[in-house]
C-alpha cells in the first residue's frame, strides 16, 4: 500500500464507515491473491511487425493483403465505412456493433498502387497498403488523413494474448475529439488517455482521467475531412495524442500523432470519412440509434443522495409547486433501498413508495430510481437467491464466485456478458415498476469494487462468459455497463411494451446509446467542474452517445449562488437537465440561493419547457441520423480553425447557438461565430459571423443565438406546438425540421419540413410537402425584424 492507497483508503472509510473500510481492506488483498493464481504470468515476449507483402487476395468490398508474418483484411462496407483488421480479426463477434456488419461494397476493389502498394478506392475514401503494412486513408481527392504506421504485436512466448501498438499520423493541422467521456476537452490535448472504464473514486475535474466512460473512438477534425476511427477491442489500453504544427507556409510542418497501445484484443477498425453529419450517420449506422428518451426526460429532473424519507420528497416537490417552477422527474438515490440492496425499498423511511409515485404522476412528475449491478452476498437476499440459482455472478480462476465490496457491504456481481444473466437481469426491474418508478439510473456499474489498494474494480482474472466465448475481466470491464444497460432495455422492453425505456448510465461503451444515455458522474462542484462537464456532454456526443448531462450544481461541496445558477443556466440547454449532489453536499433547490438566483433559475426551467418540441426533435434526429444534440461549434464548418479551437460554446441542433458562462464576474464573453447572421434570443440583436463577437451576459441569462432562419418548434402558451421563426437575411432563406412527438410510445412520427424566405417585406413560412408547399401546421411567430 503506498501513501495514495492510504489516503483513498481512509477516504473509502470515511464515506462508507469503519466496517466497510475493513472489508474493503481484505477485499483488496483477495483481489491480488485471485489474479496472482487466475492471470497468465507474461513472461519473454517475442515483438512482430506485419514483415514485407507477399500476395493479394481480392475479395467482396476489398480483399486480404498477406505479408511475411501477417495478413490485412479489409473491407468496404455498404454504409461508406471501411473495415481493416489484422491476423485474420473479423468485425464480429463486437459489442460495438449494433447487428451482423454491414455488406461488403461490391463496388470496392483492391488493385495495385504505386511502389508495391494495394489501394481500395471507394466513395468516400481511398485505402493505401504499402509493401510494410502501413495504412494510409486518402479523401476522395487524394489527401491523406490519417496514415497508420505498420502495427507491432508482442506476443507471449507460452501463447495468451498478444499486446499492441499502432502509431497513426494525422494532418498538422488536425484536432482530437472523442474517446468517451473526457473532463479535460473536447479538444483533446496531448497526452496520454486511457482505455479502462474507471470510478475515479472523489469528486473529479479536468484534471482527472480516465473516468466512467472510455472508448476506443477518436473523431479527429482536419480542414481536409473529418474522420472517426473505431479501434474494437474492449481491452485495457491508452492512446496517447500528440497535435500536430503548422509551420506557417514554411513547408515545415509536423503532424500530428496518434497512438494506441492495447493489452490484448483484436487489432482491427472502423474508419469513416466524410463531414462531422456524415461521419457520425455513419457511425450510428453500425452501433445503433440512439434510444429515444419519452418526453418527460427531457424536462427537469432533481436528485439527491440522501432525501432520506417520503416526506423530505414531498417537501422538495412541494417547493417546486409552490413557486411554480417546472419539475418532471425526482431520482431516488441508494438511501431509499433496504441497507442499499437493489431492488429493496426501506420499508421504514418509504413506506408507501407506490402512492407516492402515483401522487407524482398525477402532477407529471415522475420517480426514478437509481441501480446499482453489485448483489448483497446475503441469503437473506431475495436477488441474491435467484441469481445464485441462476448461477448469474462472476466468478474466478478456480470457480467460486467473486466477491467485492460495495454499499450493501460484502457483494456478488452479475455478468451481464451472459445472455441468460441479461434476462434474470431485465426481469428484476418489474420490482421496480411496481414501486412506481419510471426510469432508471444506474450507477457504479464501472464496476466499482471498495478497495484499500489497487484498482476499485474486480480482479482482472474474474471470469466472464463473453457471450459464451469465455474470458476474464480484462477484456469484459469496458462492457460491464453496456451489458447491464441491454438487460435493463430488453427487460423493460417486454415489462413495458408501449412505453420508452428511461435508462442512464454512468459507464458504458461504444454503442451504449443504443439502451439510454449517461450523465457526467461526480463532477466536483467549482467552475472548473462546470467546464468539465459541457467536455464530457460535447465528447460523447461526438461518441455517438446524445443523451447526456451534469449534476447540476456539481456533486460536493456548496455552489456559490453564482456558480450555481451558471450551471443551472447551462444545463437547462443539454438532454439531461439535473440537479443532483452528494449527501454531505449543500442544497441543490433553484430557492436555496436568494431571490435573484431563484428569478433567474426560473427563468432556465421555464425557457427549457418552452423548447420542449425543439429537444424533442432532436432526440428525433439524433436517433434518426446520429447527431448529437449538443454539437461543437465546429459541426458545420470544420474547416474554420477558430471554431475548432472554440470550446465554451456549442450547438444546439442546427437552430441555436449556447454560449454559457464559464467564469466567475462574467457579465460579457466573446462569443466566436459560425458564418452567417446570429440573434441574441432575447435582445434580438443581430450579429453577423464568421467572426468573435461580444455579447451580453448578466446574471439572468447565458446568451444564447438564433441562426438567421431557423425554425424552431416551440412550446406556444396554449401547450400546443409553435413555430419561432428567425428572420432569415434580407434576400437569403431559412428551414428547419419538427418531429411532432406524442410524447412516449412507439409511433414514428414522420418529420416536418419547414422553409422560410423573404416575400417583399414579410418573412413567410411554408410547410415543404410531397405535393408542394402548404401552410404550416402551427401558429407562426416570426422574431427578429427589428422596429
Ligand atoms: O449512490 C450514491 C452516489 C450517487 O449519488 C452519484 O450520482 C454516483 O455518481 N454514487 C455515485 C455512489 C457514491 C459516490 C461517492
Amino acid at each position: 500500500m503506498d501513501g495514495r492507497d492510504l489516503v483513498r483508503w481512509v477516504k473509502a472509510i470515511g464515506s462508507a464507515g469503519a466496517a466497510q473500510g475493513l472489508l474493503s481492506v481484505r477485499a483488496a488483498w483477495r483481489r491480488r491473491r485471485a489474479d496472482a493464481a487466475g492471470l497468465p504470468t507474461r513472461g519473454t515476449e517475442r515483438a512482430r511487425v506485419p514483415g514485407p507483402v507477399l500476395t493479394v487476395e481480392p475479395g467482396p468490398g476489398g480483399g486480404v493483403v498477406r505479408f511475411t508474418r501477417s495478413e490485412l483484411r479489409i473491407t468496404v462496407a455498404v454504409n461508406g465505412a471501411v473495415f481493416w483488421a489484422w491476423d485474420g480479426a473479423g468485425p464480429e463477434p463486437s459489442y460495438g456493433l449494433a447487428g451482423p456488419a454491414p455488406e461488403p461494397d461490391p463496388r470496392a476493389v483492391l488493385e495495385p498502387d504505386k511502389d508495391g502498394a494495394w489501394r481500395v478506392v471507394s466513395e468516400r475514401m481511398t485505402v493505401v497498403v504499402s509493401r510494410h503494412g502501413a495504412v494510409e486513408v486518402r479523401t476522395p481527392g487524394g489527401v491523406t488523413l490519417r496514415r497508420d504506421l505498420p502495427p507491432r504485436w508482442w506476443e507471449p512466448a507460452d501463447g495468451g494474448e498478444a499486446r499492441w501498438t499502432q502509431r497513426s499520423e494525422v494532418g498538422a493541422d488536425a484536432r482530437f475529439f472523442g474517446l468517451g467521456g473526457r473532463a479535460s476537452g473536447p479538444r483533446l490535448r496531448d497526452g496520454t488517455y486511457r482505455l479502462w472504464n474507471t470510478d475515479p473514486g472523489h469528486a473529479f475535474g479536468p484534471g482527472d482521467d480516465p473516468l466512467y466512460i472510455t472508448m476506443p473512438v477518436q473523431t479527429v477534425v482536419a480542414d481536409a475531412a473529418t474522420h472517426l476511427v473505431f479501434h474494437d477491442s474492449t481491452w485495457d489500453g491508452s492512446v496517447i495524442l500528440r497535435e500536430g504544427e503548422e509551420g506557417a507556409g514554411s513547408g515545415h510542418d509536423r503532424a500530428g500523432t496518434t497512438e494506441l497501445r492495447m493489452d490484448g484484443g483484436p487489432l482491427r477498425c472502423w474508419v469513416m470519412v466524410g463531414t462531422p453529419a456524415r461521419v457520425l450517420h455513419t457511425w450510428a449506422s453500425l452501433t445503433g440509434a440512439a434510444a429515444l428518451p419519452p418526453a418527460w426526460a427531457l424536462g427537469h429532473h432533481h436528485a439527491r443522495w440522501g432525501f432520506g424519507s417520503e416526506q423530505e420528497v414531498r417537501r422538495i416537490v412541494g417547493g417546486y409547486h409552490e413557486r411554480g417552477l417546472p419539475l418532471e422527474a425526482i431520482h431516488l438515490d441508494i438511501d431509499h433501498l433496504d441497507g442499499h440492496q437493489p431492488f429493496t425499498v426501506d420499508q421504514e423511511r418509504f413506506p408507501k413508495l407506490p402512492v407516492l409515485a402515483e401522487e407524482l404522476r398525477r402532477d407529471g412528475i415522475r420517480l426514478v430510481s437509481i441501480v446499482d449491478p453489485a448483489i448483497k452476498a446475503d441469503p437473506g437476499n431475495a436477488v441474491y437467491g435467484s441469481g445464485t440459482a441462476e448461477d448469474a455472478f462472476v466468478r474466478d480462476s478456480a470457480g467460486r464466485p467473486v466477491r467485492g465490496v460495495v454499499w450493501p457491504g460484502e457483494v456478488v456481481y452479475p455478468d451481464f456478458t451472459r445472455a441468460r444473466v441479461r434476462r434474470w437481469w431485465g426481469g428484476l426491474y418489474e420490482e421496480r415498476l411496481s414501486q412506481g418508478f419510471a426510469g432508471f439510473w444506474h450507477d457504479m456499474n464501472e464496476p466499482v469494487s471498495f478497495t484499500a489498494f489497487g484498482e476499485s474494480t474486480l480482479p482482472r482474472s474474474a471470469r466472464h462468459d463473453l457471450e459464451g466465448r469465455g474470458g476474464d475481466h480484462r477484456e469484459a470491464h469496458n462492457v460491464y455497463a453496456l451489458g447491464m444497460a441491454r438487460a435493463a432495455y430488453e427487460g423493460l422492453r417486454e415489462l413495458t411494451p408501449h412505453e420508452r425505456p428511461f435508462i442512464f448510465s454512468r459507464s458504458g461503451w461504444a454503442g451504449t446509446q443504443r439502451y439510454g444515455g449517461t450523465w457526467s458522474g461526480d463532477v466536483a462542484t467549482g467552475w472548473p467542474g462546470l467546464r468539465a462537464s459541457l467536455s464530457l456532454v460535447v465528447g460523447l456526443g461526438l461518441c455517438g452517445v446524445p443523451y447526456a448531462g451534469p449534476d447540476v450544481g456539481g456533486f460536493d461541496g456548496s455552489p456559490s449562488p453564482e456558480l450555481y445558477l451558471r450551471w443551472f443556466q447551462l444545463g437547462a440547454y443539454l438532454p439531461l437537465f439535473r440537479t443532483h449532489a452528494s449527501l454531505r453536499a449543500g442544497r441543490r433547490e433553484p430557492w436555496e440561493f436568494g431571490a435573484a438566483v431563484l428569478e433567474h433559475a426560473r427563468v432556465a426551467l421555464v425557457e427549457r419547457l418552452r423548447l420542449r418540441p425543439y429537444f424533442m426533435t432532436l432526440a428525433h434526429l439524433a436517433r434518426r441520423t446520429g447527431a448529437p444534440y449538443v454539437r461543437p461549434m465546429w459541426w458545420g464548418a470544420p474547416e474554420d480553425r477558430a471554431l475548432r479551437d472554440c470550446e465554451d460554446a456549442f450547438l444546439l441542433g442546427d437552430c441555436l447557438l449556447v454560449a454559457p458562462v464559464l467564469d466567475p464576474g462574467t457579465d460579457r464573453r466573446a462569443v466566436q461565430l459560425p458564418r452567417g447572421r446570429w440573434y441574441d434570443t432575447v435582445t434580438e440583436k443581430e450579429y453577423e459571423g464568421p467572426g468573435q463577437v461580444l455579447i451580453d451576459a448578466p446574471l439572468s441569462r447565458i446568451p444564447v443565438l438564433a441562426r438567421a432562419g431557423a425554425v424552431v418548434p416551440v412550446r406556444g402558451d396554449d401547450g400546443g406546438l409553435a413555430l419561432e421563426v428567425w428572420a432569415p437575411a434580407r434576400g437569403g432563406t431559412g428551414g428547419g425540421l419538427v418531429v411532432p412527438d406524442s410524447g412516449d410510445g412507439w409511433e414514428e412520427p414522420e418529420i416536418e419540413r419547414y422553409v422560410t424566405r423573404w416575400e417583399g417585406k414579410r418573412v413567410v413560412v411554408e410547410r415543404d410537402g410531397e405535393d408542394g408547399p402548404g401552410e404550416p401546421s402551427y401558429p407562426v411567430r416570426v422574431r427578429g425584424l427589428g422596429t
